[in-house]
């Protein structure tokens, strides 16, 4: 099947078998918004309340597998996935709206995260240790977690599932995924190559629909042992809140507001391409984006202007096209979001640098050019996650006061320093309130075999990817024996 070009008719996959939902929908290009990508079936609660009762059923059977078996199955999800990187790249670039090399780059990060986690599978760990008592042995061992309830954002709509659901079949869990209503198209293309890849039926199931409907199910039911979330903080506060009443083990990763910190002695050209591309590529719909580039004084008023010079040859157009930098925005709520931080950025005294404006382009879709203000740290356009192609320079009389703006955020995803001075960058990478640091890197752009998080508002619960995410999705258990 070719899932590139055409539209789509997406299924529900639930106990080994595609399922038409209660209702249907349809998801729209971004880049042109009289193109359907797809109709999909949406559940209702019952349907939901099928799929977690086949992955309940599933569990005792999939949870003894062999490591072999799980490893197997993984392995061959991500030689697909890889094999397939351009046309699912590029259905990915329909839906979503990243460009086609960004969407190219996610789906092979996702084939790359499912033969990490192939391999993980054999090395599940555990520990042997001498009993304080005599005569005694001890050992502390994994354990698969249960039914894991997946809520997936439509930022990253094959590397975000593909980070919960690899590790969470490799450690022997089953599963009932969700997309996000703006990528069902991209959830149902991944799960149609899980279908084929010899798992037993209910071990892993698609539900697509609404969050207060689907979402809200999940959270709620009983049979869901764990919940892994990526999106909004105030989403993530009501699951975690329904997750706590019930005991449910629960993962969020929830916004940023990342700061990039230029120093006076960085190398300006390095740093102004971390900026753009940590602030404005993939139209700045990213969770690590530095929304925040906080500059030190002797450099600011150079970095600006020279930021908005690069700004100004930046590229907006069709996802598809040749040579474009940054695709559109991927819906029109989240278009005026954007254009509302705008309009509060401007009656908050910010000043207007760079952009902003609505582009016309040959095909109907949500464009607009990236914005950049010289803001104050009370701004709310410094403050608050937008989530589009916008962001704000704070200047920073030095060193100490840029590291005290970088922390004065309800946030702690990523922070990333520009300083070519060995002292600062490791003060900073010592002292930076998160879970992930980068020196002159872009704070967007991130390994898929080391841990991913945060602190503060950002994340709640233990960090995904990476050997870290057995945290997650098992439970241990110590045992003693008399020996
Ligand atoms: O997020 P939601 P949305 C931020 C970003 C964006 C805003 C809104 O600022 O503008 O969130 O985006 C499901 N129970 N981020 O509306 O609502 C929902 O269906 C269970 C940042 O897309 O949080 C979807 O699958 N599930 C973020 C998922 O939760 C529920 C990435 C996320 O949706 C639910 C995305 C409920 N009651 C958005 N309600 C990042 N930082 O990466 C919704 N959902």
């Amino acid at each position: 099947m070719k899932f590139g070009e055409m539209q789509q008719s997406a299924r529900h996959y639930i106990n080994g078998r595609w399922e038409t939902g209660t209702t249907t929908g349809t998801s729209e290009n971004p880049s042109d918004t009289r193109e359907v990508v797809a109709e999909y079936a949406r559940a209702d609660r019952n349907q939901t309340e099928l799929a977690i009762r086949a992955a309940a059923d599933a569990l005792p059977h999939w949870s003894h597998s062999t490591p072999q078996r799980r490893a197997d199955v993984l392995d061959q999800i991500g030689n697909e996935i890889l094999a397939r990187k351009d046309e699912l790249g590029m259905l990915l670039a329909r839906e979503e709206g990243k460009t086609l090399p960004e969407g190219i780059g996610e789906v092979a990060r996702a084939g790359q995260i499912f033969k990490f986690f192939a391999g993980e599978a054999l090395r599940i760990p555990g520990e042997t240790m001498a009993s304080v008592r005599p005569g005694i042995q001890v050992d502390v061992t994994r354990e698969p977690v249960g039914v894991v309830g997946i809520i997936a954002p439509w930022n990253f709509p094959f590397a975000i599932p593909a980070w919960k659901i690899a590790p969470a079949l490799a450690y022997g869990n089953t599963v009932v995924f969700k997309p996000a209503e703006l990528v069902p198209t991209c959830g149902w293309a991944l799960a149609e190559i899980i279908s084929r890849c010899g798992l037993p039926a209910g071990v892993f199931n698609l539900v697509m629909g609404s969050g207060r409907e689907v979402g809200q199910t999940l959270v709620d039911h009983p049979l869901v042992n764990a919940l892994s979330f990526t999106g909004s903080m105030a989403t993530g506060e009501r699951i975690l809140q329904s997750a706590a009443a019930r005991r449910a083990k629960v993962q969020l990763e929830m916004g940023g507001k990342n700061p990039l910190v230029v120093l006076a002695d960085a190398d300006l050209d390095q740093a102004i391409e971390c900026a753009v591309q940590g602030s404005y590529f993939s139209t700045g719909q990213r969770c690590t984006a530095s929304s925040r580039l906080i500059v030190e004084e002797p450099v600011h008023d150079a970095f600006v202007a020279r930021l908005r010079n690069r700004l100004a040859g930046l590229k907006v157009g069709h996802a598809l096209e040749r040579g474009i930098d940054i695709g559109p925005v991927v819906d029109r709520g989240q278009l005026e979001q954007n254009q509302s931080y705008l309009d509060i950025a401007r009656n908050e005294g910010a000043e207007h640098v760079w952009g902003g404006e609505l582009l016309e382009r040959p095909t109907p879709g949500h464009y607009m050019s990236p914005a950049l203000f010289l803001a104050r740290p009370e701004h709310r356009v410094a403050r608050e996650e937008i989530f589009g192609p916008i962001a704000c320079v704070l200047r920073a009389d030095d060193y100490e006061h840029a590291l005290a703006l970088a922390n004065d955020t309800p946030f702690g995803l990523c922070a990333g320093i520009c300083t070519t001075s060995l002292k600062h960058a490791t003060h900073f990478r010592r002292h930076a309130e998160v879970g992930m640091t980068m020196v002159n890197l872009p704070t967007a752009g991130v390994d898929f075999h080391v841990p991913f998080g945060g602190r503060k508002g950002s994340s709640y619960g233990s960090r995904e990817q990476g050997r870290y995410a057995a945290e997650f999705y098992t439970t241990v258990k110590t045992g003693y024996v008399l020996a």
